[in-house]
């Protein structure tokens, strides 16, 4: 199961990182100190280091309670940072966004996935994905950002994400979008609750049945902080935790803070899994 991302090609039946570049002056977890270029060059030379195969570089806070971006605004936040990383590191470069412009912009300068929390439900979002040629990861999410958490229902969570996933599959496909370059995401914490995120984890095999790559992201997730009682910062073995798991369970890239770490489990998850 092979995938081409800006002409760099990867096994899809492995599980490889993604370090998380936050562009926000209001970033969650960074506290936002990787918004000037040279910062953010620097952490991104770091995250490839520690083994990151893809960067995902966000300029749109999706934390509940975040300010709003205009478009000019994620635009100059992203952009500059996408060329440089593209120029300059041997990695994929993938920009967080739902925002059309700066989807068609970040393809020009050498991004090689789209990835949108929105599940290209934007005006224009299908188009622009589809005409940049890159693959897209398409992420359920229940409500939107801002009021997500509110009160997340289900009836049958592991069934809805499955129909709404498949559903933006078909739009996509019918806007252009190949499916051979289409990547699911379940979209922990966006619209779930624990007993919700935790369902679908443990049955995240089933959500390969789709028929496409999956990424993940728990990384210092709320989620994991109800499970271990412990703050934002404090979060990392719960973390490995949960990249191991989704690593054995078939994903295809986590989503990550910390790359280094999650480098190592992921490649204890990869050895016995090869083993099995
Ligand atoms: C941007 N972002 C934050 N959390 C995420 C997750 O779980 N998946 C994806 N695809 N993107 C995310």
């Amino acid at each position: 199961m092979e995938m081409t991302f800006a002409g760099r090609t990867l096994d899809m039946s492995r599980c490889h990182v993604m370090g998380i570049l936050n562009v926000t002056p209001d970033s969650f977890s960074d506290g936002g100190r990787f918004n000037q270029l040279d910062a953010a060059l620097l952490r991104a030379r770091q995250l490839v280091a520690d083994g990151a195969a893809f960067i995902d570089v966000g300029g749109e806070s999706t934390r509940p309670g975040a300010a709003t971006v205009t478009v000019q605004e994620e635009l100059d936040r992203v952009c500059p940072v996408v060329e440089a990383i593209s120029q300059e590191l041997d990695v994929v470069v993938s920009v967080d966004t739902s925002t059309p412009e700066v989807m068609t912009q970040s393809a020009a300068l050498g991004a090689g996935l789209i990835n949108d929390v929105r599940a290209l439900q934007r005006d224009g979002a299908l188009d622009a994905a589809a005409s940049s040629g890159i693959p897209v990861c398409i992420m359920h999410i229940q409500g939107e950002p801002q009021t997500m958490q509110e009160r997340p229902e289900y009836r049958n969570v592991l069934r809805e994400v499955g129909e709404f996933l498949s559903e933006r599959v078909r739009a996509a496909q019918g806007a252009g979008v190949a499916a051979d370059n289409i990547i699911l995401d379940p979209g922990f914490g966006f619209g779930k609750n624990l007993e919700h995120n935790l369902r679908l984890l443990a049955s995240l095999e089933q959500l390969q049945a789709l028929g496409h790559p999956l990424l993940v992201g728990m990384s210092r997730k709320s989620m994991l902080g109800e499970i271990v009682g412990r703050d934002v910062n404090e979060r990392l073995p719960a973390s490995l935790a949960a990249a191991t798991i989704s690593a054995l369970k078939g994903a295809g890239i986590v989503r990550v803070h910390d790359v280094r770490e999650t480098v190592d489990a992921v490649s204890v998850a990869m050895a016995v899994k090869e083993a099995g």
